[in-house]
């Protein structure tokens, strides 16, 4: 690295970009990252001498395969999977796997950069990696996702381990491939160990997972309010997506007297102007988790509300903008919308929803803008006390697991304070990008040149 790709982000960012052709999600979450802590490094020589920023952005490896599978008529189907095993300095790989049709190289790369700062703000021994595939789950029957779930860890196997990398779901992947897929290692590895989390509780799951990023981003919200001597309680809250991240964050936003307003899917949003409470949220449940079906059902049962196809819910007047479908969600326009209607806070349960220039506009706007690797963090926290009862061959209790949890969203929240504040507040970016480094680069320079 030479004297400018050290102190200089454009020169940098060059670089990396020819490194790495094509890769625009990648780019992105570097380059955030990147302008947080570049002011560090620049004071650090021996973090430049390292060249730490450039061994960061590099994973360990990549592998990529072929998963072939039978559809229920009988026809073959070949699908690309990834396993992006990031950076490994503070402990295990540890991230979700992706199913999604928009699933490629850049996507998976970006995500398993971000879950190694994310894992490391946790304060837990993870190292970061995320993987996936283009397969889509959407439409398909049980027995298919069975069959291509079966096919994947086929390959998967060999390469992940309770000590060497541990998947868990994201988009498309919930309890029932992590079920088939967990199923599939048991048979070709013939150990029970807690090789995915995310398992059902029946056979080494934890308590709270399934509720744990939820939850885990209304703690973070509740907490950044807390330290302007505010609360989430009887704020209004737009919420995007209705998947796993989603539901719960409502449940807990609900519990915690908020008024949530809409949730979304890739069809469209409903706006409630009453809020969503238990009894609608219910009936989510039941729309998305039991019959996998389309949100603008929703209209048709709460006739006070209004489904809005093709849109995104960032123009409705809320108090609390909470992300929590997928990455690039909120374009810069729909930011400028959310900071002219008066948003006070955004908080990111899904990962990167926030384009840059979006994103650069929250931090300046002064608002309580909490960023995915600190807000959705509790997730893969919850993931790791999975990972501790596993190895322990004991269950923790829902009021544990839930303490835990809070208490992490509360250190999460802590670092985020001691190495972003300012004479301006908090800049929970760069609190989140600089208190996520530190431990890595620490790792990495006692290591020597690994
Ligand atoms: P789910 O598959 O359960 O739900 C995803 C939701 O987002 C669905 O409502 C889906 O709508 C919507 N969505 C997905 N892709 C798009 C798209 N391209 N455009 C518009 N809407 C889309 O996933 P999760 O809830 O688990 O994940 C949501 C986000 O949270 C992701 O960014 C994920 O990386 C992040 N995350 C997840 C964690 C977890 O523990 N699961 C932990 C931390 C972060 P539709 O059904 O129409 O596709
Ligand atoms: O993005 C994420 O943090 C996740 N999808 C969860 C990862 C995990 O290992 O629980």
């Amino acid at each position: 690295m030479s004297k400018d790709t050290c102190k200089d982000v454009d020169a940098f960012m060059s670089g990396l970009i020819k490194r790495n052709p094509g890769e625009p999600e990648f780019h992105q979450a570097v380059k955030e990252v990147v302008e947080s802590v570049m002011p560090y490094v620049r004071d650090r020589e021996e973090y430049c001498r390292a060249q730490i920023l450039e061994r960061m952005t590099e994973p360990d490896r990549i592998v990529i395969f072929r998963v072939t599978w039978e559809t229920d008529d009988g026809e073959i189907r070949a699908n690309r999977a990834w396993r992006v095993q990031f950076n490994n300095a503070i402990g295990p790989y540890k991230g979700g796997l992706r199913f999604h049709p928009s699933v490629n190289q850049s996507v998976l790369k970006f995500l398993g950069f971000e879950q190694t700062f994310k894992n490391s703000l946790t304060g837990l021994p993870m190292g970061g990696g995320k993987g996936g595939s283009n397969f889509n789950p959407k439409g398909k029957s049980d027995r298919e996702v069975m069959r291509f779930c079966q096919s994947m860890m086929t390959e998967l196997h060999r390469h992940i381990g309770e000590h060497t990398d541990v998947p868990a779901g994201d988009i498309g992947v919930g309890p029932r491939e992590i079920s088939y897929l967990y199923g599939q290692y048991k048979r070709l590895e013939n150990r029970h160990t807690g090789v995915l989390t995310g398992k059902g509780l029946a056979f080494g799951g934890s308590e709270i997972r399934k509720e744990a990023t939820g939850y885990g981003c209304m703690y973070f919200c509740d907490n950044m309010f807390g330290n302007r001597g505010d609360l989430i309680e009887g704020k209004t809250v737009a919420v995007s997506g209705s998947g796993n991240v989603a539901i719960y964050a409502v449940e807990k936003g609900i519990e915690l007297g908020a008024k949530i307003v809409t949730m979304s899917d890739s069809g469209g949003f409903i706006h409630d102007p009453d809020g969503i409470d238990a009894e609608k949220l219910a009936f989510v449940k039941e729309l998305k988790e039991g019959k996998r079906e389309r949100i603008s059902k929703y209209v048709e049962r709460f006739k006070n509300a209004s489904y809005h196809e093709g849109e995104r819910p960032w123009s409705v007047p809320v108090d609390v903008a909470m992300p929590c479908a997928t990455q690039n969600e909120i374009s810069p326009e729909e930011a400028r919308e959310l900071l002219k209607n008066g948003v006070k806070a955004v908080c990111e349960g899904a990962n990167m929803p926030t384009e840059l220039e979006g994103a650069h506009a929250f931090v300046d706007a002064g608002i309580l803008y909490g960023p995915s690797k600190a807000a959705n963090a509790g997730g893969v926290a919850v993931s790791g006390f999975e990972q501790t009862q596993n190895a322990e061959r004991l269950s923790w209790s829902r009021e544990k697991v839930d303490e835990g949890l809070k208490d992490t969203m509360r250190n999460i929240h802590n670092k985020c304070v001691e190495f972003g504040e300012g004479k301006d507040g908090v800049n929970y970016v760069k609190g989140a990008n600089v208190g996520g480094f530190v431990k890595v680069a620490e790792a990495m320079l006692a290591y020597g040149a690994v």
